[in-house]
């Protein structure tokens, strides 16, 4: 079965490692939100690119979600030491990607180039790829301010309330993303926040489409009336005017959606086929049963 899952945050690259164990590395496609990049000390940070690839390396801080376990910040201090921003905490060994990624970036190599050479070298075996090579930032409008997407998430902590959020730059998906999607028997929509993990994604040209032609599951990260991490829940409050729910990602999502996930307990949306199952993830089994559950789902899906 090809699957190709839309991801970003932490609760996407968590099911994405549930699915990668539960799948041949050929039959997963993992398509990541390149909203949050930004430039950061000179160097193309990509939050979520390097999220999903250290989960499934096995790397990855395990409470945290992001960064690396393990991780040292000698060089943060130094930069603090100069008087440098220090409100973005980037690890010695995190470096050594963003390095890694400059240096390709500078020689002309594309984004998707660059994370193909970089998850072959940490050993995940699904493609990785950028929604997109262009730069194509997430902007919050806020009441007093439109902030850049780590501004608000990082350096606010995601408080200021969500007015809208917008993409800038040109809506053009990476060569091999709509492909991929037209390939798939199923496409996963992960726990992941829907403005600013998936709908990134799905508001580049072509994919929204594309992800219609296939069944879709989505995975609901709102679970007892709470999001399992991230400012989710104020932003349905403030974005669509529901309390935040299934339903409110199902009405989210709309037409795209053939079945839905939900944390057993939770109330079902109307109209849309539902799975009741532990949704939390705790740790790499937990991950991998889900996972397993969903595929399951996909195959008795009309
Ligand atoms: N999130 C934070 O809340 N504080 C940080 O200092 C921080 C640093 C960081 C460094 C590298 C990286 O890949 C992610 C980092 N994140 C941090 C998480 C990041 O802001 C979010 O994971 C994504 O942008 C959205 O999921």
């Amino acid at each position: 079965m090809k699957v190709v899952a839309l991801s970003g945050g932490v609760g996407g690259a968590r099911l994405c490692d549930g699915l990668a164990a539960a799948l041949s590395p050929e039959d997963l496609t993992i398509i990541v939100n390149t909203g949050d990049d930004f430039v950061h000390w000179g160097l193309t940070i990509c939050p979520d690119l390097d999220t999903v690839m250290y989960t499934l390396a096995g790397l990855a801080h395990p409470e945290q979600g992001w960064g690396l376990a393990g991780e040292t910040f000698h060089a943060l201090a130094m930069v603090e030491r100069y008087g440098g921003p220090a409100w973005f905490r980037l690890g010695d060994r995190d470096l050594g990607t963003h390095l890694m990624r400059a240096q390709a970036l500078a020689a002309g190599r594309s984004l998707t180039d660059v994370t193909d050479a970089l998850r072959r070298a940490l050993g995940v075996g699904p493609r990785l790829l950028p929604m997109s090579d262009a730069p194509r930032p997430t902007l919050i409008d806020t009441p007093d301010s439109t902030l850049s997407f780590q501004d608000w998430l990082v350096g606010q902590r995601g408080a200021p309330r969500v007015e809208r959020v917008r993409f800038t730059g040109p809506p053009r998906p990476a060569a091999g993303v709509v492909a991929a999607i037209d390939a798939a028997d199923v496409v996963i929509l992960p726990p992941s926040n829907p403005y600013v993990s998936i709908d990134p994604i799905l508001a580049l040209d072509g994919v929204r489409a594309a992800v219609a032609r296939r069944p879709v599951i989505a995975v609901s990260p709102i679970v007892g009336g709470r999001a399992v991490k991230g400012p989710l829940a104020p932003m349905i409050e403030s974005l669509a005017g529901l309390p935040p729910s299934p339903a409110a990602i199902a009405a989210h999502y709309g037409a795209l959606l053939t079945a839905m996930v939900i944390e057993r307990g939770d109330d079902a949306p109307a109209g849309v086929a539902t799975l009741a199952t532990a949704t939390v993830m705790g740790d790499r089994a937990d991950r991998a049963r889900l996972a397993r559950e969903i595929l399951d789902l996909a195959r008795r899906l009309p």
